[in-house]
Formats: C-alpha cells, structure tokens, sequence
C-alpha cells in the first residue's frame, strides 16, 4: 500500500469551532492512525483478520469509552472529543472504528448506563483498557430491522436464568470476552443480559467470506441453555428503547467516522488528480474531474457542519434520536458516494490494494446497513416529521 500522506481538509475553517483539547485529541487520534493503522490495514482486510495488535493503542488514544467517566476507567471526554476519535480512526477503516463503537456504545454504554455499580466496576476498567473486548447482541437471523420480534429468551429457573436463541451479524463475537445480549423474559419484555466466554452452552462460530469490514471480525452468537447468574442482568433499564438508547450513542459515532473514510477518500483522489497525466495533463485540470472533486469537498463539508451541530446538541443533551438518526444516514450515504466517485478518478488504480478507496467502498456497504438501514433512518426522519409510523 502507498505510503499514507493524509492531509485533512476543513473547508470552512471548521477548526475553529473546535477546543484546544479538541483538537490535541484529534491529532493524537490522526498520528495514531498513520502510525498503527495505515502500514497494516491492507493486508488485514485481504487476508480477513481483525488485527488485534491494536487493541492497545485504540485504548491509549481513548477510543474504548471515550465518554466514560474516568472512574470506571473511561477518558471522561465530551461527545464531540468521541466524534473526532471515530473520525479519525475510521479515516484508516471502518472495521478499526466498528471495533471501538462496539466497545464504547454497544457494551460499556450498557453497563455504565444500565448496569448496577457492582457490574460497573467489575467489566468496565478492562474494558477501556482493552484487557476484555465486548460484543453487541441485537440481531437475529429473522430479525434484523425490526429487532423487537426477538425469539431469544430468558426463563427465570429461581436462582438463576437460562438463556437459549441465536444472534447474528455480531462485530467482534468470534474474540469477545463479554457480550452484552438482549433476549426476552416469560412476560416478552426486553433485558439486557450480560454474557461470558466460557459459559457452558456458549459459542461464537465466526461469519466467513465478507467482501466488506474483511478487518472487523463477524460471528454468530448461540446460547443453548446457557445458565446466567441473576447478577448478569441489567437491572435498571428494560423494553426495546433500552438497546435503541445504546444504538443512539454508536449511531452518532458512525456519523463522525463516516465522514473520516470520505475525507480519506476526496484527499486520495485529489492528490492522485494533480499527479496523474492525460492528454499531456494532469487530469486535476479536466472539468469533469474538478467537478467530481468539488462536489466531494462540498458534500464533506456540509456533513462536517451538521455533525459539528449534533456533537453541541449531544454535549447539551438536547439531540434527539431523529436528529441522530439523520446524521447517520447522511453522512454514511455521502461517504459512500464519495468512495464510488473518487475509485473512478483513480481509474484501473482504484481498484487496487494499492489505495485505501476500494477498501473504503466496500466497508461503507456494511456502515449503511448496519445500526440502522439506510431506509429505516429515512423512516425514523419520516416518522419525526409526519407523526406516522411506515415500518408496518
Ligand atoms: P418503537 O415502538 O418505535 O420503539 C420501542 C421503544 O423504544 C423507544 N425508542 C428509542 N429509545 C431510545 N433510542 C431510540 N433511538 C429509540 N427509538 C425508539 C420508543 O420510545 C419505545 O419506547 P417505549 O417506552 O414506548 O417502549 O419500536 P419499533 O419496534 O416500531 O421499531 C422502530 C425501529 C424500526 C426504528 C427500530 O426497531 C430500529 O431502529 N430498527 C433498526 C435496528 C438496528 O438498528 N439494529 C442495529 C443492531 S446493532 C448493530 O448493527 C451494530 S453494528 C456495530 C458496528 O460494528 O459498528
Ligand atoms: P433486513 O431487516 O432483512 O432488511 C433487508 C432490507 O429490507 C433492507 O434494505 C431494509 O432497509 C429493508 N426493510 C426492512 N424493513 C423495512 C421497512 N419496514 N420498510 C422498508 N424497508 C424495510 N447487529 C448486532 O446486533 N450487533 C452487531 O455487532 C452487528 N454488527 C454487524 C456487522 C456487520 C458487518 C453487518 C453487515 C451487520 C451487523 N449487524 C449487527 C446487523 C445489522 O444491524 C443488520 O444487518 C441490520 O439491522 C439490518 O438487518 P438485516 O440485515 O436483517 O436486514
């Protein structure tokens, strides 16, 4: 792979809006990438390993509970130090930054926000510090948009539960430590459960040949009378609105990482247009290619400016899930046009290994259907503006 030479672009002076602290936290999180990222992505995504090398220093830049109080061991930074960390590590891939918005949102959010301070203390210091890695049960092979048909259950045994069902499509379940899970109770109200390896009846068989997050490890998660302590439940949130709330805070994330794959993306495709000759020109100077790079630069920074305004809104706690929901779906869209665009300008190179671009596109396809489809966020801004339910 080409040596990475990424120059971040801020169209608006965008940096202005940022803190000091914003801005060491950005930069940490950028020379990170370069350092730890960059010279081994490639051959992980080619050879479909998540590469566990850099569990570490994700959680030194804080990327494992960036939001997380520093006394469960979390960095105790505000929402938009979060936003930039997942910018800047998904700028390097998308499975990168999956890994580390299923840790902070998906599984220390949960036990820090629902959990009781016994399970507070016991899972989340290692799992900011990467010592445990968790997974996020939601989806199940029948029910993936409209998870609250779930047939995972628990049934209370006196003094203890057992859990049975099956989860798919979970990021990081072939090496978690923990998974949170949710599953329903006899009266079929949701609960968060918390699961650990090595529980007798438990098994996470990894999901093989994905042309997409190849670097992020995709499994199963099958429980088959797994005996649950009555201390493994979550005791202060039920229903669906509890994984929903988990959902708002790593769907926020995405919003921010989404735009660091297409900043990668436009930088890559403008400085190979300035170096590329055709026709006795570098092909920067043909119309259509400056079309394409302009509208890149400008659909950037329209995503930079509304998700700049949701990192205040969530600081204040006034964003609401639409207000997310729209973000999401924006700016994953806008990172994956960006991507198609800029593969055409690199023309035959594009599809290379050699540039991260085609590594972008194909991980976008993943970011657009997960935590949320591109149509069900369309249907949440629908229903936020009509009053309407379409989902049924
Ligand atoms: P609905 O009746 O609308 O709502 C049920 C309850 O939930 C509340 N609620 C929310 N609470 C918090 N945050 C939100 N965003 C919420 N949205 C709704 C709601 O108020 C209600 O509460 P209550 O107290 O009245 O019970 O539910 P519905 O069944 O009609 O579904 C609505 C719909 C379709 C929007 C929802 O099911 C949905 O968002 N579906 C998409 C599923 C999804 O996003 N799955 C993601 C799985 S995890 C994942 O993909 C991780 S990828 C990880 C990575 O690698 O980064
Ligand atoms: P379906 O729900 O079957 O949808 C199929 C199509 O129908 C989509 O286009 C959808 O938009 C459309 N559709 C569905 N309902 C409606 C409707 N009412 N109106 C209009 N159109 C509709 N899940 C987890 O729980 N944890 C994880 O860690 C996790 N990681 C993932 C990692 C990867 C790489 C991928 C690809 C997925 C992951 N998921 C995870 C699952 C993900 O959240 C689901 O794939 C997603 O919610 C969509 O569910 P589905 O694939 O079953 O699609």
């Amino acid at each position: 792979m080409k040596p990475d030479l990424f120059q971040a672009p801020d169209y608006y002076q965008l940096d202005d809006l940022l803190t000091e602290e914003h801005k060491l936290i950005r930069d940490a999180a950028r020379e990170w990438t370069k350092r730890e990222v960059s010279p081994i992505i490639e051959e992980a995504a080619q050879n479909a390993v998540f590469p566990k090398s850099i569990i570490n220093g994700l959680a030194e830049i804080g990327a494992f509970g960036p939001y997380i109080p520093v006394k469960y061991g979390g960095a105790g930074l505000d929402q938009i130090s979060y936003g930039l960390i997942m910018q800047e590590i998904e700028r390097g891939d998308s499975g990168v930054r999956s890994t580390a918005s299923v840790q902070s949102s998906l599984v220390m959010y949960p036990i820090w926000k629902y959990g009781n301070e016994a399970q507070r203390n016991k899972y989340l210091p290692k799992l900011a510090s990467g010592e445990f890695m968790g997974c996020f049960g939601l989806t199940e092979p029948d029910h993936g948009s409209n998870p609250s048909g779930m047939v995972t259950n628990i049934k209370d045994m006196g003094d203890h539960y057992l859990l049975n069902g099956a989860k798919m499509w979970i990021s990081n379940a072939p090496f978690a430590d923990v998974a949170v899970v949710w599953a329903k109770n006899e009266a079929g109200r949701i609960k968060g459960v918390i699961v650990d390896r090595g529980m007798e009846g438990f098994t996470t068989p990894e999901t093989h040949n994905k042309w997409s997050l190849r670097a992020s490890a995709t499994g199963e998660l099958i429980f088959d009378n797994v005996k649950i302590p009555k201390e493994n439940i979550l005791p202060n949130k039920d229903g669906l609105g509890a994984p929903l709330g988990c959902l708002d805070s790593a769907r926020y994330g995405i919003a921010w990482g989404a735009i660091g794959a297409a900043m990668d993306c436009y930088d890559t495709a403008l400085r190979y247009a300035k170096e590329r000759i055709q026709f006795g020109k570098p092909i920067a100077s043909f119309q259509l290619q400056q079309k394409k790079l302009a509208e890149m630069i400008t659909e950037i920074t329209k995503a930079q400016l509304l998700t700049w305004r949701l990192g205040v809104l969530r600081n204040e706690g006034k964003a609401t899930s639409a207000q997310i929901s729209m973000a999401k779906r924006n700016n994953v869209d806008m990172a994956l046009h960006i991507a198609r665009e800029a593969r055409q300008v690199l023309g035959a190179m594009g599809i290379t290994g050699e540039y991260s671009i085609m590594r972008h596109m194909m991980n976008l396809e993943s970011v657009i259907t997960y935590e949320g489809t591109h149509d069900i966020h369309l249907l949440i801004t629908g229903l936020d503006i009509t009053g309407i339910p379409a989902f049924k």
